[in-house]
């Protein structure tokens, strides 16, 4: 299929050129799927949409591993739906991959086998429960900040698939607040216990917002097609003001000496994240990265009758149609 779109854009004379497209999406009109579209607009979607996929669909283990182990049979279910959720999330982002003539086995070959990208935070260990809060908190938060805006995006699939997503992120990042805002009223125990998850998911979530501007190899070209309507460094600005205020009023102290209040810029400026640990992370070097992928293929491989099964049925079921 892919193929075929691609031969169909060079070969078509009524083809639109560049310009008249950018001044599609300079006009705010949204690219379907049988729009014409550069080669590139559509890689750079297939890219963006498959990691964001891939994070939705890596991004249960974190949270998975503690669904046994919530201290309560409410805590259990919340978490259990949230995760659910997640699923649900990259399933969508897939179908929306598919639009753009991309298959969805090559993309989980690509996340199997190492060579796609998924969010760096998802690399790092839930040691507690209260680590359940604090992802909720701060990295579905995060996640909010930066899918808010690709509601607006210009390329229809996923601007309509980040409406649903983002609904249920609002509610995630609730429920992870819910579950700080208990650990810091209760025990001196659970209070630092909160201290101790945000000690640690502060910087990686911090980072998840990408590298600082200057490096954002793809910012400048994902902004003018507005596939991207803010900078890296533009989201976690945001971010970290959105933060610091909830991080008060739980009484935890966000580990950054360099955190003050610009009255000038009316922004926190903070300190420098530790950007070799960001690549070092994406290159597939961070403390749980072996073993997120060894769950993916784990899981892929265990479910194949559950594909044969549904591929044969489908099969039966179109053989019986007139
Ligand atoms: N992790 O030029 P840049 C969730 C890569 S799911 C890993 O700035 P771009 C949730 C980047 O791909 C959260 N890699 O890139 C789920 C590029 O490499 P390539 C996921 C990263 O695309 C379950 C290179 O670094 N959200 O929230 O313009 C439970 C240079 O970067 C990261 C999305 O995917 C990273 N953090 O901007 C709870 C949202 N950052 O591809 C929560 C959609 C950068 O050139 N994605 N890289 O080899 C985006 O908005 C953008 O893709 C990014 C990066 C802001 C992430």
């Amino acid at each position: 299929m892919y193929a075929q779109l691609v031969d169909v854009e060079r070969s078509d004379p009524t083809a639109p050129d560049e310009p008249s497209f950018q001044q599609r999406i300079d006009a705010g009109i949204k690219i379907e799927p049988r729009d014409w579209m550069p080669e590139g607009y559509r890689k750079t979607l297939v890219r963006q949409i498959s990691q964001h996929a891939h994070s939705e669909i890596v991004g249960q283990l974190p949270e998975g591993n503690w669904i046994t182990r919530a201290p309560t049979l409410r805590r259990k279910s919340i978490l259990l739906a949230k995760v659910q959720d997640e699923a649900g999330h990259g399933l969508y982002l897939y179908s929306a991959a598919e639009t753009l003539g991309a298959a969805r086995e090559d993309l989980l070959t690509d996340l199997h086998s190492g060579r796609a990208k998924y969010s760096s935070i998802f690399n790092y260990p839930t040691l507690s429960w209260a680590d359940i809060g604090a992802i909720g908190w701060l990295v579905d938060g995060s996640a909010i900040i930066n899918q808010i805006p690709l509601c607006r995006c210009s390329y229809g699939p996923y601007a309509r698939a980040m409406v649903r997503v983002c609904k249920e992120e609002a509610f995630h990042q609730r429920q992870g607040f819910d579950i700080m805002l208990t650990l810091c009223r209760g025990t001196p125990e659970q209070r630092s216990m909160a201290q101790d998850a945000l000690d640690r998911w502060w910087w990686p979530s911090v980072m998840m917002h990408g590298p600082r501007d200057e490096d954002s190899v793809n910012s400048a070209q994902s902004m003018q097609w507005k596939i991207k309507l803010h900078s890296n460094d533009e989201l976690r600005q945001k971010f970290i003001d959105q933060t610091v205020p909830q991080a008060e009023f739980l009484g935890l102290t966000i580990p950054d000496p360099g955190l003050k209040w610009n009255a000038e810029r009316q922004h926190y400026d903070y300190g420098e994240p530790n950007w070799q640990e960001f690549w070092n992370v994406i290159k597939g070097g961070g403390p749980c990265n072996r073993e997120r992928l060894r769950a993916r293929v784990k899981a892929y491989e265990d479910g194949a009758w559950v594909r044969a099964a549904a591929l044969a049925h489908a099969e039966k079921r179109a053989k019986r149609q007139p």
